[in-house]
């Protein structure tokens, strides 16, 4: 073989292997390079796991044998998910005595991304790893109390109930009453945007014929009723006639 050649391949035998996976099933299962026959140095692979919205991810190791190092800073395994990385792994689960094959590894968001490395030589061989994973359902109403009053988990998502008189807002997470329109006011109107709890309603009198005469601002209360926000009370208010329209009627009489 000619010299160029002869640099070609060892090039390429020197080359560092990339890899990139994805995993989009429920389960599954995944190995390090040349699984058991000892993976290769210049290794670089990734695995991206993704299972479908409302489940969480479950990963866990049936076999690991990697090159042992302070830190793992030669050869190592590591796992990225719900935004946080954690250590990694190397070492052998069979025969080293401290060594412990890590726990299982839960996320609660549905992506994990895997990676394993190896630098440019082993002293001698190593098989690898086989690795594991399943969706898992996420108990919502655990890791995040989303409904204010009754949480309802299943298996791929959970869902928002309400107590009687309450009914389930917009959103799909918060309850509240409906206190419904408020009531008329002779010679005035009303002014509101929802009739839902916490809601207000503010009346006008049709100025300037009548003016008002208490107060005009309302909130639709926990039990389902129109009540003056300074007071606490469903007293309502009226439309007086005002000076125009009194001095018109007076003319009007004399
Ligand atoms: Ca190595
Ligand atoms: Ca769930």
């Amino acid at each position: 073989m000619p010299m160029e050649m002869w640099i070609i391949v060892s090039l390429l035998l020197m080359r560092p292997a990339f890899c990139s996976n994805s995993l989009d099933g429920f389960h599954g299962q995944f190995t390090s390079l040349n699984y058991p026959q000892g993976y290769p140095d210049n290794v670089q692979q990734s695995w991206d796991i993704q299972v479908p919205r409302g489940y969480g991810i479950k990963l866990y190791f049936s076999h690991i044998n990697i090159e042992p190092s302070a830190n793992c800073a030669y050869d190592y395994v590591q796992i990225f998910c719900d935004e946080a990385t954690h250590s990694p792994i190397c070492g052998n689960s069979k025969e080293e005595v401290d060594f412990q094959v890590p726990q299982e590894y839960h996320t609660t968001g549905n992506w994990m991304k895997v990676t394993f490395k190896s630098n440019f030589s082993n002293e001698e061989r190593h098989t690898g790893f086989v690795a594991h994973y399943a969706a898992v359902d996420v108990d919502e109403c655990k890791e995040e109390n989303p409904c204010n009053h009754y949480c309802n988990n299943y298996i791929g998502g959970f869902n928002c109930s309400c107590r009687p008189g309450y009914f389930l807002q917009e959103n799909q997470r918060t309850c509240a009453v409906n206190c419904g329109p408020p009531s008329k006011l002779t010679n005035g109107r009303e002014n509101f945007t929802s009739t839902v709890y916490r809601h207000w309603n503010t009346y006008s009198c049709e100025e300037p014929y009548y003016e008002l005469e208490g107060n005009a601002v309302f909130e639709c209360s926990a039990d389902a009723e129109w009540v003056d926000v300074t007071s606490g009370q469903p007293t309502m208010p009226k439309c007086k006639p005002g000076k125009y329209l009194t001095k018109y009627m007076k003319r009007k009489t004399t």
